[in-house]
């Protein structure tokens, strides 16, 4: 063998070592944060580690309820924790390291019984069964998960101030197809509808309501205004947010904060109090969990600017679609994205109005701006 050709082959060992032992130091580190045996859990246990969940994420520290029974947390009496410090660099480098919603396995720190903090430590994290995630605005390819192990999707919009986007309903509605959690649509603001509205408007509401409701979806039409949070929380309310932990999100200023209110939450949520246009502020700050009077949770969000799905291939998009379904691997191409190819079967069923033109907009909107950052695909 060559000097040269030695030195090469020696070259491209020690780089896929060096590259191998990175990645699996890298792994290894997750795999000790994330707990996935029940065994060692149960153990742990045993020994003084505490099971609780992640209520809220600041820059310092994480506020946890311990949760000793599924379901059953105190998040008014929250502790304040760190993660360990062998996962301090991972925290500070990961934006996902810990969110709400998280179960956590915990260790009282030492000082728990004095006036010093941290309370505890957070040594491990429990897999997690579902959560919402989108492109994170800060950094283009970085995740960013709002919230974890929810059981339902709760998308609120409102009708007026600010106007629907129903683009960004369709947003949340792939994520939650592809999470399989159950997504709910509140319009909220019916009192403005009602007074402010032109006739066109309200015509539109109506069409994508019950376009909507086709698709198999719940649509609330609601307002908060009349209602009063000291009363009892409105039943169609009580009934739907009843046994499960639900993110509540939309653009700020629909009403996420009034609403959560009118449910009685262990923390009452700021709502603007004069609805002014407010650029670049808002009303909540912090995603946080609260436990609600009829013994299911919330997750309160700021409201979001921007909401862009992380990258999905055409066919993991349509599938988010689910009226596109049925016509899914009937194109002529293989790799078709149903934007203007001949033989399309999704756009046929557009022109024989089985799929709205407006939703498959919605679903070119979502193809063509989360992949045209990548290169790949730009709309003609
Ligand atoms: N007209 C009308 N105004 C409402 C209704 N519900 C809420 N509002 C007003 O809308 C404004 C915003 O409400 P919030 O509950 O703070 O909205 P949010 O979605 O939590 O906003 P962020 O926390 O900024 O994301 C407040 O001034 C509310 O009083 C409603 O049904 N009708
Ligand atoms: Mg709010």
């Amino acid at each position: 063998m060559s000097r040269k050709k030695k030195d090469f082959d020696d070259y491209v060992k020690s780089e896929k070592i060096r590259k191998k032992s990175s990645k699996s130091f890298a792994e290894q580190d997750k795999k000790e944060f994330v707990m996935d045996d029940k065994k060692e859990l149960k153990d742990l246990l045993k020994e003084g580690y505490f099971l609780a969940r992640v209520v809220e994420v600041q820059k310092k520290y994480v506020f946890l309820a311990p949760e000793e029974k599924e379901l059953d947390m105190d998040t008014r009496d929250v502790w304040l924790s760190t993660v360990a410090k062998k996962f301090l660099q991972n925290q500070r480098s990961e934006r996902n390291f810990i969110v709400v919603g998280d179960k956590v396995v915990c260790l009282s720190s030492k000082h728990s019984d004095s006036e010093e903090f941290p309370q505890c430590t957070i040594e491990y994290r429990l897999p997690r069964e579902t959560q919402i995630s989108r492109v994170d605005p800060l950094v283009v390819n970085r995740e960013h998960i709002l919230a974890s192990n929810l059981t339902q999707l709760v998308i609120v919009a409102s009708y007026l101030s600010p106007p629907v986007r129903w683009g960004l309903i369709d947003r949340f509605l792939v994520q939650a197809e592809h999470e399989q959690i159950t997504p709910i649509i509140i319009l909220n603001k019916k009192d403005l509808l009602e007074d402010e509205a032109s006739e066109s408007f309200k015509k539109e509401c109506e069409e994508e309501e019950k376009l909507y409701t086709d698709l198999g979806y719940q649509v609330i039409s609601f307002e908060t205004l009349s209602l009063s949070s000291k009363k009892k929380p409105p039943k169609i309310l009580h009934d739907l947010f009843k046994g499960h932990i639900t993110l509540i999100v939309g653009h700020s200023g629909v009403g996420k904060s009034s609403i959560t209110n009118l449910l009685k939450p262990e923390i009452e949520q700021d709502v603007e109090e004069l609805e002014i246009f407010k650029k670049g502020r808002h009303t909540t700050t912090y995603t946080s969990l609260l436990k609600l009077e009829n013994g299911g949770f919330i997750i309160d969000t700021p409201g979001i600017r921007s909401f862009t799905l992380t990258e999905l291939e055409p066919i993991q998009l349509c599938w988010g679609f689910v009226e596109m379904r049925p016509y899914l691997n009937q194109c002529r191409y293989r790799a078709c994205k149903h934007s203007n190819e001949p033989d399309c079967a999704i756009i046929q069923a557009v022109s024989d109005k089985k799929i709205s033109e407006r939703r498959h907009q919605s679903y070119l909107n979502i193809l063509f701006n989360t992949q045209r950052r990548e290169g790949r695909y730009t709309l003609e």
